[in-house]
């Protein structure tokens, strides 16, 4: 990296540590939650709404935009998603994990970082296409303490010694020495903590679009890209839309024998790696069923279609999956 890019990426940090210790940022953030003794965290928005959902209906993924530096220095910074740690009187979406997590650390682990270059202007969007970052796309994160960057991933410590009303507003600063445009960057992190029986986090996914004031911020492909890389509520919600029918059996069929590079993307529900027959029959176990922080005004598919969809995909599909694959 040139010494004005460092120069202007520490400047822009510093400019972010100041504001965050001012305040914590609204907007889409992350609930630290513990599903089945394994962290996850459950996206939600607290300065408004979008198309996503509120909570999301889906764990593990959020994302939010970049912020062009003014005054001609070429640098973008983001102070969102953040993170926060709930009661069961504070949180958002149901529960809350601070009586679990009393007196425990978490970490925040870095493990990379991918992008998706020039996703489609339109839908559909299709598969997201994830690819390598340059040398020259250094993205660096920080807390009050600690910072890592996609070239030298390693933990960052989101809070320690977590107390019985939670630990609210665990932001993140991000910063990259240039200004991206048509371009969404995706961080991979897995949580983690000291607590005793409680396990790591699935990866967890941080997504950055251009600058919403941009010629266009493509938030409508990053909450694509969220979906695509988040964990489902609901096994077989191919789509993340809260409930499984038909349109997830189309999302399995486009994406079959697709090999991934994360597990448990887009219609992997078996989460080895690999969309296949196996993700078909954890969606047909599943069919007809919704989240219920889906409202009353979701139609799921009526038992007779679905059965007469199964009767006829499935079997089709199923006969000659069994003579074609692997
Ligand atoms: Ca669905
Ligand atoms: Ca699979």
């Amino acid at each position: 990296m040139k010494r004005t890019s460092v120069l202007a990426v520490a400047v822009a940090i510093a400019a972010n540590l100041l504001a965050t210790e001012v305040n914590g940022h609204d907007g889409r953030r992350l609930e630290v939650i513990v599903v089945d003794d394994q962290l996850a965290v459950h996206g939600y928005n607290s300065g408004g709404v979008d198309q996503g959902g509120n909570p999301r209906t889906y764990y593990n993924a959020m994302h939010d935009d970049w912020q062009n530096i003014a005054g001609g220095i070429v640098a973008a910074t983001a102070d969102l998603p953040g993170f926060d740690v709930f009661n069961a009187t504070d949180s958002i979406v149901g529960g809350g994990s601070a009586d679990r997590l009393q007196g425990a650390e978490l970490t925040l682990t870095l493990h990379g970082a991918v992008k998706w270059d020039n996703p489609p202007a339109s839908e559909p969007y299709g598969t997201p296409v994830l690819i390598d970052l340059l040398p020259s796309e250094v993205i660096t994160i920080g807390n009050s303490t600690d910072f890592v960057h996609n070239n030298a991933p390693g933990p960052l410590t989101l809070a320690s010694n977590i107390s019985a009303q939670g630990e609210h507003e665990l932001d993140l600063d991000y910063s990259v020495a240039l200004e991206p445009e048509g371009v969404l960057y995706a961080l991979q992190w897995v949580l983690s903590t000291d607590q005793p029986g409680i396990s790591d986090s699935a990866n967890i996914f941080t997504i950055l679009s251009p600058d919403s004031s941009a010629t266009n911020g493509l938030r409508l492909q990053s909450l694509h890209l969220e979906k695509y890389l988040s964990t489902p509520l609901i096994p077989g919600d191919y789509d993340r839309d809260g409930k499984v029918d038909v349109i997830d059996f189309e999302a399995w069929k486009e994406q079959f024998s697709h090999e991934l590079l994360f597990a448990g993307a887009g219609a992997d529900g078996s989460r080895d790696g690999i969309v296949g027959p196996e993700d078909f029959l954890i969606w047909r176990n599943h069919v007809g069923l919704a989240s219920p922080l889906l409202d009353n005004s979701v139609s799921i598919p009526e038992p007779t279609s679905v059965a007469l969809l199964i009767a006829v995909f499935g079997a089709l599909t199923l006969s000659s999956l069994e003579t074609n694959s692997r």
